[in-house]
């Protein structure tokens, strides 16, 4: 069966741990645009009563269109449940995060939320987090930081649009995807970028998660 089949699956899962009057942080990437479907579905048909946090300008809009009201982090006091995606998670819960280009707002609403939930199809389950790490940093002097990256071995590449220009975030800033064969320390790496001057944040979400749903071929299974 599809990806997408399995992301479906485990998106309309993890809606229903939505209940009313919660105030729910809304991830990004496509996993969680069935999650929002299912949230509109439920707004629409149940009167399900919530207050959304996105996590990207492009969350926002897409939840909006579905009658869910929409504030920004700032403007609530503390978020209920964030339910969010993943590029990889591995056995202790550790992800990286950040291939839709929204890791720093995930990650600001992530902790920000009483509890965390991250559903997922099964490709992300991973061993060892491996391969590729974004990490959003700040325009000024990132050609610095970016030389800085390569000498210290972590090959990095700058995250570019269809047109070969460097994205930008919602608070735009740039992107560099550090390329790296098995993160044998995620806590370690996630130290050592955060010393470097010019970096606002990196895609290792850890300690963070508190369940995760994974979509299978044919069912959804919870892992607390
Ligand atoms: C977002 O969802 C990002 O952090 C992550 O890159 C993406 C997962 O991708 P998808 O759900 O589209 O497979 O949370």
């Amino acid at each position: 069966m599809s990806q997408d089949t399995q992301k479906a699956i485990a998106g309309k899962r993890a809606a229903q741990f939505v209940e009313n009057d919660m105030i729910v942080g809304i991830g990004s990437g496509s996993t969680i645009a069935h999650v929002i479907t299912e949230l509109g579905r439920r707004v629409a048909e149940e009167n399900l009563k919530i207050v959304g946090v996105p996590t990207s300008e492009r969350t926002r809009r897409t939840a909006a269109k579905l009658g869910i009201p929409m504030y920004n982090v700032d403007d609530v006091d503390q978020i209920d449940l964030t339910i969010d995606g993943a590029d990889q998670i591995d056995d202790s819960f550790a992800a990286i995060k950040g291939g839709g280009a929204a890791l720093l707002w995930e990650k600001i609403v992530a902790v920000n939320s009483k509890r965390n939930i991250w559903v997922i199809d099964e490709s992300k389950r991973v061993e060892k987090l491996t391969q590729y790490l974004p990490v959003e940093v700040i325009p000024y002097g990132s050609d610095q930081l970016f030389r800085r990256l390569e000498n210290d071995g972590l090959q990095p590449t700058w995250r570019l649009d269809q047109n070969g220009n460097p994205v930008r975030t919602d608070s735009a800033n740039f992107l560099i995807d550090l390329h790296l064969p098995a993160i044998e320390s995620p806590q370690d790496l996630s130290h050592l970028l955060s010393e470097m001057v010019g970096v606002v944040e990196d895609g290792l979400f850890l300690n963070i998660v508190n369940q995760v749903v994974i979509g299978t071929d044919t069912d959804s299974k919870i892992i607390d």
